[in-house]
């Protein structure tokens, strides 16, 4: 039975998973003497159903965890590498940092203290709520929040006018299914239920991607392609399609803007010059673009992985252009999703408080965290880290090292481990889990909106994000209101949102009521998109206005010289960006960092599977254990997982990573890099 009472040590409470995944998936959290003892999906929840992957499955081994903090610290040694804390109050942690951050107030103004915060844990409140008022109210520097989904949010927006997809809970409709640029069984795995869903019915299931893993594995199709390429994939779908009369007239007519113009302009993407750039072979495409036209409901997951490139942000514009023509948002179950955070959009100005700062500052790019810290004028003196881990998850991972390195840095790092951006720390504090907090939680997948209220006490001393910045905005003597809502206050205020009518069947007290709740989210279609049109803008006079091409076109990949391979290291199986990467428990079920390598070209290096390669650029270097096999095309590497510094380990994968900015948004662009690689040097 399910217990209400938190406070009870027994009985079976509701959750729901506060990780940076789509799913968002609704839990049960089983405690026995006031110890979460089992982690499993509630089977009520109707997207997730019960299942959960196995990382959270086994997340009461991070809760639990040794070597989780308890309480504040101060550094005693040397930054970084070699770094020793020892214990303090909070009394003295929070008088230490307002004491120096008053003083940088006054010296070198606000804008020389810089939040650095991402999505650690979902929670509104907690992630982009209290934070985000006292950081207005000082005046600091303001985040560019582009490390994740950034670049393809603002392409997938020019052409649909926002994160409006799919309902996947309609997916299971689709009678085919493309996998773009999505590691779905790692990443996803309710869309792949769904898939499987559809299947069943008689869908097939298609995988583009660069590496043929776990998803790959489970096509009943999979088409590798060379990374950075997909703009002039689905340029040449549509030549077919326009060519072969495989559109829906009717549907362009009513609903988009500007297929004139495309279908003259996509006459240049003949077949042949799109297999030349992709890899695909002509047959493959004219197959896939056939296919495409011909069967309805169709659907396409375009993932993250597209779009982590110097081009990531005309690539989703494009294939977001696909299922216009040929009509498929009419059709139940059919279109595209990329992110459906629009639907449930939330009243981020009265959640946030953009009005509690007095006068704008500037804004950096959190992709550029090293040459913020290493150049900016007039410099960073104070860096407040929270829900994230920039020295592990950053790209150019030596640069941002080297400015956390600074001694005339003051850094601040608020988690659960002493991860290692913690280890550059001045003061390190002990961060709840989401289990020990009340947060609502939106997914930006599913429609469903969660509370979260506390399943178990503060682990040691630790305290929520909410909380800290309460504690810091009294020390530094601020007195708004704002600063001083409850948890409660603060829902119920970003709840009330009369601009989003989704949101209008959604109250705390529905919520305390039954967990979670699907929002009322009109269909897409009939109706008006929020482009200036009000169409699907196949055209783009608001891209043209900003000095794009207003129509998707390939662009290639910015040429990094003549390094042998295209590195891609993408998100692993068992952790989730560098969470778990730290508990023994999950780093156990991943194994060994590897580096995915086609045999010719391992075989031309004369490297064999299970040889330690030393991988390499001007960036920084790494080891990982090669795999030879045919799962990359020749010229490509991959390795999966964002691995700790633990001894022994040295797979800081970011150390090659470009901190150039994608096309839009900011946009990271982890999988555009080249590297060397060769076999290490043994001792
Ligand atoms: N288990 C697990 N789940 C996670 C995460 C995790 O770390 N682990 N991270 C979470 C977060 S924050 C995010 S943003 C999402 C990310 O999850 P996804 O949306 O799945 O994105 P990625 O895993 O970054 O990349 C997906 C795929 O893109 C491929 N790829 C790379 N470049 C190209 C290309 O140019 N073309 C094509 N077609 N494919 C390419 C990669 O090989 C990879 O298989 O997952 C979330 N869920
Ligand atoms: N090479 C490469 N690099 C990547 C990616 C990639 O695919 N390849 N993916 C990128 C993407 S998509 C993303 S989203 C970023 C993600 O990067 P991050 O947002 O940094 O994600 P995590 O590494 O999981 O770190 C989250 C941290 O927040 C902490 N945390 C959790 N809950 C709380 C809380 O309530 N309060 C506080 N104060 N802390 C908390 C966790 O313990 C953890 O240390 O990584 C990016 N980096
Ligand atoms: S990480 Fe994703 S799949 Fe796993 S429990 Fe959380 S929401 Fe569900
Ligand atoms: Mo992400």
């Amino acid at each position: 039975m399910l217990t209400k009472m938190r406070d009870e040590p027994n009985g079976i409470f509701p959750a729901v998973c506060s990780l940076d995944c789509p799913d968002q998936c609704g839990l049960l959290l089983h405690k026995e003497a006031g110890k979460i003892v089992k982690i499993e999906g509630d089977p009520n929840h109707p997207v997730t159903q019960g299942a959960i992957c196995n990382k959270v499955r086994n997340m009461t081994a991070r809760i639990y965890d040794d070597k989780r903090l308890q309480y504040p610290m101060k550094r005693v040694g040397p930054k970084g590498e070699g770094s020793r804390f020892e214990r303090i109050t909070w009394e003295e942690a929070i008088e230490t940092i307002t004491s120096r951050w008053k003083q940088l107030i006054t010296g070198e103004g606000a804008e020389s203290i810089l939040p650095y915060s991402f999505y650690g844990n979902m929670g509104r409140i907690g992630t982009e709520g209290m934070d985000r008022r006292f950081f207005n109210r000082m005046g600091a520097s303001r985040l560019l929040y582009s490390i994740c989904e950034s670049a393809g949010t603002e392409g997938y927006k020019y052409t649909m006018g926002g994160s409006f997809g799919t309902d996947p809970e309609d997916t299971v409709h689709a009678k085919l299914i493309i996998m773009w640029g999505i590691n779905a069984v790692s990443t996803n795995m309710h869309q792949v239920m769904l898939a499987e869903k559809a299947r069943k019915n008689g869908a097939q299931i298609i995988v583009i991607d660069a590496h043929k893993n776990q998803t790959g594995r489970w096509a009943d199709w999979f088409i590798p392609i060379l990374p950075g390429t997909d703009t002039a994939l689905a340029l040449g779908i549509m030549h077919i399609l326009f060519d072969e009369n495989l559109v829906d007239e009717a549907f362009m007519q009513q609903y988009t803007a500007g297929h004139e113009e495309l279908r003259e302009h996509v006459r240049q993407y003949d077949p042949s010059v799109v297999s030349t750039i992709t890899g695909v072979p002509a047959r493959d495409l004219y197959r896939l673009a056939r296919l495409y036209g011909q069967t309805s409901p169709s659907f396409i997951r375009i993932g993250n992985g597209i779009q982590h490139h110097d081009n990531g942000g005309m690539c989703v514009r494009t294939i977001a252009c696909l299922p216009a023509l040929t009509g498929q948002w009419l059709h139940k179950g059919g279109g595209a999703i990329k992110g459906n955070g629009s639907y449930l959009e939330h009243n981020i100005p009265a959640l946030q408080r953009p009005d509690l700062r007095e006068k704008e500052a500037r804004q950096i790019n959190m992709n550029l965290l090293g040459s913020a810290l290493l150049e900016l004028d007039p410099p960073i003196h104070s860096l407040y880290v929270y829900n994230s881990n920039p020295a592990l998850v950053a790209p150019h991972a030596n640069k941002v090292r080297e400015g956390l390195q600074r001694e005339d840095l003051f850094t601040v790092v608020h988690d659960l481990f002493l991860t290692e951006t913690a280890k550059y720390a001045d003061i390190v504090l002990p961060a709840t889990s989401s289990f020990e907090n009340t947060d609502f939680y939106r997914s930006y997948w599913h429609q469903y909106v969660h509370l979260q209220l506390p399943v178990m006490a503060p682990y040691g001393e630790s305290k929520a994000n909410v909380d800290v910045f309460r504690l810091l905005a009294a020390e530094m003597g601020y007195e708004d209101e704002a600063l001083r809502d409850t948890d409660e206050a603060l829902i119920r205020q970003a709840l009330n949102h009369p601009g989003n009518p989704a949101l209008n069947n959604i109250s705390y007290e529905i919520l305390l009521e039954k967990q979670f709740i699907k929002a009322d989210v009109k269909l897409l279609f009939p109706g008006e998109l929020k482009t200036p049109s009000g169409k699907i803008e196949l055209y783009s006079h608001e891209m043209e206005s900003k000095g794009f091409p207003p129509l998707p076109t390939y662009k290639p990949l910015v040429d990094e010289g003549d390094l042998p391979f295209l590195f891609i290291p993408a998100p692993n199986h068992n952790f989730l960006n560098s969470t778990f990467a730290h508990n023994e428990k999950h780093t156990r079920m991943e194994k060994t960092p590897k580096l995915h390598m086609n045999e010719v070209d391992a075989s031309a290096l004369g490297l064999v599977s299970g040889d330690v390669v030393r991988v390499w650029n001007d960036r920084g270097e790494c080891e990982l254990v090669v795999a030879a096999g045919s799962d990359v095309l020749p010229g490509v590497v991959v390795s999966q997982g964002l691995w700790a510094d633990l001894p022994g380990n040295k797979a800081l994968v970011n150390a090659l990573t470009p901190d150039r900015v994608a096309d839009m948004g900011g946009g990271a662009t982890f999988f555009s890099g080249r590297v060397r690689v060769e076999k290490r040097e043994v001792n």
